[in-house]
């Protein structure tokens, strides 16, 4: 028998239902067992793949000829929250145009909202009244991209493409026409300083965990022409203090936050976000791994890796990303 895929997957609905993936696996590796765990029977010397998103802690170290893990979605704190819980194989990360695609939309979403100050006439249509505020054009507006990666790089680029006043900050210095790239720790002040919307799109990793804090928020622009500065986070929560973003919204710091991700998730009906008017909230949803994509991405590396070629999107396991 051919090498047999494992899908581990904690999810119960939308793209993360794991009968979902189990059908599409199927259909695009028809020749090889799927095993959806841990329901179906296998025996688990006949995994060489497995295909995960946060898996139980040490599930993996079950399958003793494990090849290769192919994380289902562009972030893998999840798997380096136990880094000693992992197999030591290749673990390759989803990257596609797909999913690069729905995340600019998003970003491009939520800029613009703000840019076109669109709770404005929100407010005002609830009230049925004709408003007139100034508007400035895009290039007043100064966005930062934190993490240049293949989802930033993308996000900054259309957002250039738009007309904005466009920068990114990342670990290696990045050379994109018309984009400012600032690096490392030594520049992220002056980055700040110039950013009047920061977009989050940084991994979750020992070195960036609860970056979003105060000390960050204060040293973004002032005197930009939204009269402050506005947070969007579509990247991990555990990049965030919850705390901090509230305490910066409520004393004017920052006068708007758009998160998509929280250090809980789903977010408990308590949190106080869920409330805040100065908070818009989505469901970690700002790029979907789509079943029907991926698995098809993941059948051709596995075909490939099988023809002898080397894995593309390997996680490195000392930088988590
Ligand atoms: P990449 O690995 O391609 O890019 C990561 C970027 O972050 C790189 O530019 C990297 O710098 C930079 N970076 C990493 N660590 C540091 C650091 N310590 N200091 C400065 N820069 C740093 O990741 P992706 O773009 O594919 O994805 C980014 C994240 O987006 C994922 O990890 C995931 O958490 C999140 N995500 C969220 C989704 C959602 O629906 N909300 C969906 C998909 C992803 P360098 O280039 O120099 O290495
Ligand atoms: C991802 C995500 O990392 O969906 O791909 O959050």
């Amino acid at each position: 028998m051919n090498d047999a895929l494992a899908i581990l997957i904690s999810g119960s609905a939308g793209n993360w239902e794991p009968r979902r993936w189990k059908q599409q696996f199927a259909a695009a590796l028809p020749d090889r067992k799927v095993a959806l765990l841990p329901q179906d029977a296998v025996d688990p010397a006949d995994i060489a793949y497995a295909a995960v998103w946060k898996p139980p802690a040490g599930a993996l170290l079950a399958f003793p000829k494990l090849k290769v893990v192919f994380n289902l979605g562009a972030g893998v704190d999840a798997l380096f929250a136990k880094p000693e819980l992992l197999p030591k194989v290749p673990i390759v990360r989803a990257v596609s145009g797909d999913l690069t695609g729905r995340m600019g939309e998003y970003v491009l979403l939520h800029v613009l909202w703000y840019h076109r100050q669109q709770s404005l006439f929100d407010d005002a249509q609830k009230r049925r009244e004709w408003i007139a505020p100034d508007q400035w054009a895009a290039p007043a507006l100064r966005v930062g991209v934190m993490g240049l990666g293949t989802l930033g790089r993308d996000a900054a680029i259309k957002l250039k493409t738009v007309g904005f006043d466009v920068a990114g900050w990342s670990r290696s210095r990045k050379d994109i026409a018309g984009i400012r790239s600032f690096a490392g720790e030594s520049e992220l002040p002056d980055f700040l300083a110039r950013t009047d919307i920061l977009v989050v799109l940084v991994p979750l990793t020992k070195d960036t965990r609860g970056i979003v804090n105060r000390k960050l928020l204060s040293g973004l622009a002032r005197g930009g022409v939204l009269g402050g500065p506005v947070l969007i986070n579509a990247g991990r929560g555990g990049l965030q203090v919850e705390a901090d973003i509230l305490g910066a919204l409520d004393d004017g710091t920052l006068i708007g936050a758009t998160l998509d991700v929280f250090n809980t998730e789903p977010l408990p009906p308590n949190s106080a976000f869920w409330t805040h008017p100065k908070v818009r909230i989505t469901p970690h949803n700002a790029a979907d791994s789509d079943p029907a994509m991926l698995s098809r991405d993941v059948a051709e590396q596995i075909l490939a890796f099988e023809r002898g070629e080397p894995l593309r999107h390997v996680v490195n396991a000392g930088t988590e990303y």
